[in-house]
């Protein structure tokens, strides 16, 4: 089989492309990226010399450059993005080029010879559950962004269901929740607070703290799209969650300052983000029903793994930490 994977180079597509690679070796994998500040060809020196990948730095915007990636594929599995939610909020164009105007380019690219399509969505795109219920989301929740980041996605998303019906289109899209993990960007929570601690900084807390996310490592997440890319259902969505309990942002920051022996003067309340969503929580039924979906690794166990990674990869974060993304960091937390 020949894949096209959007977006290889961040955080889940270099690890979908080693994940896939080692558990398919027949595969060829073709791996499409523009390399904007969040896609690092540093992720993936274990398989740059194997004959079965090959990398295409472009644009999913470029009709050209996707025309001739996906010549012979079998499959596209798209990650490319905009993913932060903080740069959306920020500058929101490139959020509606690259998530909608890019999936649209691939989706009329596929079209013509009816290539299968998976689209790799977020929980995000279901906007906020109330803090202190039991409510989660679920392939039938109502979509109701918050964010342009969020609102672009449920652009895509929407692009991808109408080319089912429209045009019989092979596809399936996966909603999943944060993930965590090797290779994840320092912009986001949890990498951004283990760096900070190693570097000597605090832990920034949007408001009081109390926002909850449903983490996922990034491996269960990969297994979960091998699993729909080979048994889900074509037209269908399927969510993928991780977690069973509710756990704020704050006692996930109090947990790696502990794990990282480190005091809680070292967590910082800073101002609020706009339209922030409270709580995310999935619903991953139908994945395990339909597919025998079930996230494997412990949000505990697996954090305290994740911290080891960056404690032993303190070169890969420190060149990602490094050029643009400090001016960035200088727009959103000032001097701190
Ligand atoms: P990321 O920001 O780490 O990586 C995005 C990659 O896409 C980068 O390599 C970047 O260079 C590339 N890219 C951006 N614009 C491009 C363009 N116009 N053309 C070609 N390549 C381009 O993102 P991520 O966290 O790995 O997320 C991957 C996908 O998964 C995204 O679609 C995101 O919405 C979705 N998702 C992420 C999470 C999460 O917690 N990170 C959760 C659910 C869904
Ligand atoms: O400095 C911070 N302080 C803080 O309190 C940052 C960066 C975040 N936060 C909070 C905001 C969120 O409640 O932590 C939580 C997680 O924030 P992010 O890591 O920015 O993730 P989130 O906004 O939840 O979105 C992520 O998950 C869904 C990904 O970035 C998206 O791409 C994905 O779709």
């Amino acid at each position: 089989m020949k894949l096209l994977i959007t977006g290889g180079a961040g955080f889940i597509g270099s690890n979908f492309i080693l994940y896939w690679m080692k558990k398919y070796p027949q595969d060829q994998i073709v791996n499409l990226d523009k390399l904007t500040y969040a896609g690092n060809l540093e992720n993936l020196k274990d398989v740059e010399k194997n004959p079965n990948y090959q990398f295409i730095k472009g644009d999913i915007c470029d009709k050209q450059v996707v025309a001739t990636a996906m010549n012979g594929v079998d499959i596209v599995v798209h990650f490319a993005a905009e993913s932060h939610v903080d740069r959306s909020i920020l500058s929101p164009e490139e959020f509606i080029k690259t998530n909608v105007e890019g999936t649209l380019v691939l989706l009329e690219e596929a079209r013509k010879n009816k290539t299968r399509f998976h689209h790799v969505s977020t929980d995000e795109v279901f906007g906020s559950l109330e803090l202190g219920t039991e409510d989660k989301f679920n392939e039938q929740t109502a979509y109701d962004p918050s964010s342009p980041y969020s609102a672009s996605k449920a652009g895509s998303d929407h692009l991808v269901r109408a080319y089912h019906r429209t045009y019989d289109l092979p596809v399936t899209i996966s909603n999943s929740s944060n993930n965590f993990g090797p290779f994840h960007f320092p912009e986001k929570f949890i990498p951004l607070a283990i760096t900070n601690l190693m570097e000597g900084k605090k832990i920034p807390i949007y408001g009081q703290g109390n926002q909850v996310r449903d983490w996922l490592y990034v491996e269960d997440h990969c297994r979960g799209i091998d699993l729909i890319v080979r048994k889900g259902k074509i037209g269908q969505t399927y969510c993928l969650g991780g977690m069973t309990d509710d756990i704020s942002n704050l006692r996930v920051a109090k947990m790696i300052a502990k794990i990282m022996e480190k005091d809680l003067d070292n967590l910082e309340y800073i101002k609020d983000r706009p339209g922030h969503d409270v709580r995310y929580a999935i619903d991953w039924t139908k994945a395990k029903n339909e597919l025998g979906y079930f996230p494997q690794f412990s949000f505990e166990q697996y954090l305290k793994k994740t911290i080891e990674w960056y404690q032993e990869h303190e070169d890969w974060w420190k060149r990602v930490k490094s050029g643009s993304y400090q001016d960035y960091y200088k727009k959103q937390y000032g001097d701190k």
